[in-house]
């Protein structure tokens, strides 16, 4: 097991839920800066999430995948926000709900200005299958960072997990980051919560800045 950084680990342990939201449209206000947690079903985005916020249950880890097609909106503070994005990629999930999660994406990548990093989760041990590919793309597309974890980095020898960090390191677009993790014995815990965290205070710093006299206004959100 890694140790940790207890700051590190205290900026993210602040994380409580806040809402579901069956569409984009339901999402708070779009202010501040905020941060999507994608992945294939299974690929460990629920242990990812929770051992990044250091809980145990903060987003639930669930055997049974594929199933809840909400967005889980987690805050760190009243201008930074975790967004858990349902998971694809399991046949069993019928095809309306794959389509209305195709539309429901669509519209949170295209038009969410406070989204400012979109992390993937991929199994280390199943990298770059389509949904991984087209979710890249998207991203890419409308200039967003994307930063990749490579789950379950612990079913690989170190030699092989840093073998394949670099065989998929290369095949992907250049501003694309990609790291080792695993939430079995935190390897790369650090790496992870140092890159999300400087994400947030870079946005953070530029709104805290130009908001002097025009803090938003949280009660504006309205619940469908
Ligand atoms: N060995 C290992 N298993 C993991 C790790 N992360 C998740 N898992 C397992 O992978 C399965 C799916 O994890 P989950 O977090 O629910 O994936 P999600 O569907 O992407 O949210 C579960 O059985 C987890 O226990 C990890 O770092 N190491
Ligand atoms: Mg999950």
């Amino acid at each position: 097991m890694q140790t940790e950084n207890p700051q590190l680990r205290a900026y993210f342990a602040r994380a409580v839920f806040l809402k579901s939201a069956p569409e984009a449209s339901q999402l708070p206000l779009d202010s501040g800066v905020e941060i999507a947690f994608a992945g294939r079903s299974n690929a460990g985005k629920s242990s990812a999430l929770n051992t990044l916020c250091a809980q145990k249950s903060l987003a639930r880890a669930s055997k049974r995948p594929g199933r809840t097609q909400l967005l889980n909106v987690f805050t760190l503070d009243e201008n930074k926000r975790l967004v858990d994005l349902p998971g694809y990629g399991y046949a069993e999930v019928p095809m309306e709900m794959r389509k209305n999660w195709g539309a429901m994406m669509d519209v949170y990548f295209s038009q969410r200005l406070s989204l400012k990093l979109t992390v993937l989760m991929m199994d280390i041990r199943h990298p770059m299958r389509p949904f991984d590919l087209m979710l890249i793309e998207a991203c890419v597309n409308r200039d967003l960072p994307v930063h990749i974890l490579l789950t379950k980095a612990d079913k690989l020898s170190r030699g092989a997990a840093s073998s394949e960090l670099q065989k998929i390191r290369n095949k992907l677009p250049e501003k694309v980051t990609v790291q080792l993790f695993s939430s079995l014995s935190k390897q790369g815990l650090d790496e992870a919560r140092t890159f999300l965290r400087d994400v947030m205070e870079k946005h953070g710093s530029a709104i805290a800045a130009s908001a002097v006299d025009d803090a938003p206004n949280h009660d504006e959100h309205v619940e469908a």
